[in-house]
């Protein structure tokens, strides 16, 4: 059997479905048996990894998976070394500092000295640093959104998109730390095998892209 391209999709989530959706408009059918870890494409060299969206950037990094379909704001906030090869324009959400809707906000000045909870703090620290702000950061893993009507923080960083989540809280979006999307990543040192398959992926995925916009 010859060498097959691994794709590392998310397990269960927001990126799954669109993500198996996109092979598919690029004309690779998987087998897609319930609860399955592993799976083959029929009908293109192809096997798909199912993942943890958090755990992606580490394992494309240590080469378990060849490329991966993952949301930009974790391989950002993981800082492993990928190629982010291509946006594939769904999964669209912003990182954003919001605090309580009744606080005075007159500028970044206000978050110094602030405790801030969020479930990414490299990417939190790296707009700290780059605005020459200090926030005791609390990392806490979900649920950031309460954080500060239970006394843990004075505001939060964390992923909006509708911003229900923020309004329901009684929060309101302040400052946007970056924007994110699905997107194609690629581990750096690939085969040539590999590469090959992967360019008439790449390919087909450009077509795809092209004819929705
Ligand atoms: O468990 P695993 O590691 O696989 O997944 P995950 O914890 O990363 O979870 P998942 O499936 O929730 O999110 C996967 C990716 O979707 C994220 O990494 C983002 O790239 C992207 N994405 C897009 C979002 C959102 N939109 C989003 N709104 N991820 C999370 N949210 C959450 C946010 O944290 C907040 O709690 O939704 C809430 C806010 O939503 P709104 O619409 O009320 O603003």
């Amino acid at each position: 059997m010859g060498e097959k391209l691994k794709i590392a999709v998310q397990k269960s989530g927001r990126l799954k479905e669109d993500s198996l959706k996109i092979l598919k408009e690029c004309g690779i059918s998987i087998d897609n048996g319930k609860d399955q870890l592993k799976a083959s494409a029929f009908n293109f060299p192809l096997e798909v990894l199912y993942l943890r969206n958090s755990d992606i950037p580490q394992y494309v990094e240590d080469g378990v998976a060849d490329i991966a379909i993952v949301g930009e704001n974790v391989v950002i906030e993981k800082q492993k070394e990928l190629e982010i090869l291509q946006k594939l324009g769904f999964s669209k959400c912003r990182l954003a500092m919001a605090l309580p809707k009744d606080v005075e906000y007159n500028g970044l000045e206000y978050f110094n000295g602030k405790r801030i909870a969020t479930s990414y703090p490299n990417s939190l620290q790296l707009f700290l640093d780059e605005n020459n702000l200090n926030c005791d950061i609390h990392v806490i893993s979900g649920s950031v959104e309460i954080a500060p009507n239970i006394g843990l923080a004075d505001g939060i960083c964390d992923l909006v998109s509708s911003g229900s989540t923020l309004f329901k809280n009684g929060l309101r979006e302040v400052e946007q730390i970056l924007k994110s999307e699905a997107c194609l990543v690629a581990n750096k040192n690939m085969s040539g095998i590999k590469q090959a398959i992967l360019d008439r992926l790449m390919f087909r995925l450009k077509s795809v892209l092209a004819a929705k916009n």
